[in-house]
């Protein structure tokens, strides 16, 4: 059992930390940089350690400060949350290799899923559905490069190994434009990322973003929590995420639900993970895979009764899985509304002083929020300055009782989307459920 973390993180995420560490009576050190030091998890941590100036770059990715700060504090683990320092590999073997435990995966296992390349390899193995590509890196053999494009089917998307969150990524419409293509995002990568890998898969044209929750214990043992639905997002962000994701065929969710857990099994994977997939046609395509917990972790708490971050410590202390797939029933249906501090027109971040703060309550309504009265948000980190999740027995319930929190939440003195989520919530489209991810740009589009 750990006795004490160190929470790697900010805002939203690091009070979510906190409170399962609460739970289970283990201590608490907040790190933060110069700009943080009122945070909310700050006052609540059982210790704090100032790690830097406000960029992120020289204190909430700054890795020897964190380690420092282990030390200094005598901390047994650190929970990365996500963003940050949640996904890199190097940092997970620094935390090891100076003595301490990483709340996650082993850092073999980071690196491999941050290789979308190894990723897919893995999957295949493991008997996941992909997108139909060309399973490995593209080389420098024009005429098999053609032929593999070919036999897929255009369009084709090339995608950079090391990619994600939608960078390095270009469709290909036709065998003539395929290799200058490939070149481009060849150096396109090679400066985002510092490796020029690149591979090939058939583009879907009309997908939803359908995800499934697992957690393993590094032991062999795995169990699921279900699926979400992030489909409705701007520019690869998520904006409203809902668990299940709704209107998918039961013995096909069924059965990719079962063959991830059979995967996940067969690697030993440890923590908390989310496969991604596409949802298009009745079938699913793993994409990636992420091994950190989500942001949207909690619509899958709200549906499940597990709390996510508590299993991940529990893990990380070394206890076996105690969950068992028999015991876990999906029950109800719930929404995620992302707030974000910024402009509602021009999505332009807006932060500053929260005069005044109100948040919703009633049955099954949970906000995950730093926010307070006399807050100030500052300007140098993402704009999410919370998070309503609302549950229902029925969708419709849980739709309904978004739409009353939100018109209930009241954030004075900066700009907030909020004013978006209310709109969405009452969306035809939307409401019947089952939107792609294109869904939300097209409707902002026709609104201009
Ligand atoms: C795709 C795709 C269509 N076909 N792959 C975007 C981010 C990265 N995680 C994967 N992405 C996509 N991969 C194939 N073969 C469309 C997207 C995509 C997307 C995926 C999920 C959520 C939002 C998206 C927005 C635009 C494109």
């Amino acid at each position: 059992m750990l006795e004490k973390v160190l929470i790697a993180n900010r805002g939203e995420i690091a009070l979510r930390v906190l409170r399962s560490c609460k739970q289970l009576g283990i201590k608490t050190v907040a790190v933060h940089s110069t700009a943080d030091k009122d945070l909310m998890h700050v006052r609540l941590a059982d210790e704090s350690v100032c790690i830097g100036p406000p960029s992120s770059g020289e204190s909430y990715l700054n890795a020897p400060a964190i380690i420092s700060a282990m030390e200094v504090t005598d901390a047994d683990a650190v929970h990365p949350g996500y963003g940050f320092l949640s996904e890199n590999a190097d940092f997970a073997e620094q935390v090891e290799k100076s003595g301490f435990i990483f709340v996650g995966p082993t850092a073999e296992t980071i690196r491999q899923m941050g290789d979308k390349v190894s990723a897919i390899d893995v999957m295949l193995a493991g008997g996941v559905p992909t997108v139909p590509g060309s399973n490995g890196p593209i080389d420098s053999d024009d005429q098999k490069t053609l032929a593999i494009a070919k036999d897929i089917g255009y369009p084709v998307i090339i995608k950079a190994a090391a990619g994600g969150g939608g960078r390095g990524m270009r469709v290909v419409e036709s065998e003539a434009s395929l290799l200058k293509a490939i070149a481009v995002t060849q150096t396109e990568a090679k400066s985002f990322f510092g490796s020029s890998i690149v591979y090939l898969e058939k583009f879907l044209e009309n997908p939803r973003h359908v995800e499934i929750q697992i957690i393993g214990d590094g032991k062999g043992n795995a169990v699921h929590l279900g699926d979400r639905d992030c489909s409705l997002q701007r520019r690869h962000q998520k904006v409203l995420e809902e668990a299940p994701a709704p209107n998918i065929p039961v013995e096909v969710r069924n059965s990719i639900l079962q063959t991830c857990v059979t995967a996940c099994k067969k690697m030993k994977y440890r923590g908390a993970g989310t496969l991604e997939f596409l949802y298009q046609d009745e079938r699913f395509y793993f994409i990636e895979m992420n091994t950190r917990v989500q942001v949207e972790h909690p619509v899958t708490e709200m549906v499940t009764g597990v709390d996510i971050v508590k299993e991940q410590l529990l893990i990380a202390g070394g206890d076996m899985l105690r969950l068992k797939q028999e015991d876990i029933a999906i029950t109800g249906h719930a929404f995620e509304c992302r707030i974000n501090a910024e402009d509602p027109k021009n999505f332009l971040p807006s932060p500053g002083l929260v005069k005044r703060f109100h948040a919703p309550g009633g049955l099954d309504v949970r906000v995950d929020s730093h926010l307070y009265s006399g807050y100030n948000v500052p300007p140098f980190y993402d704009s999410l300055i919370g998070k309503l999740i609302c549950r229902g027995n029925t969708r419709e319930e849980a739709l309904k009782r978004t739409q009353i929190a939100l018109d209930e939440t009241l954030v004075d003195g900066i700009q907030t989307n909020i004013p978006l989520h209310r709109e969405l919530v009452r969306d035809i489209g939307f409401t019947e459920g089952g939107v792609n991810i294109h869904y939300l740009e097209k409707k902002l589009e026709a609104k201009d």
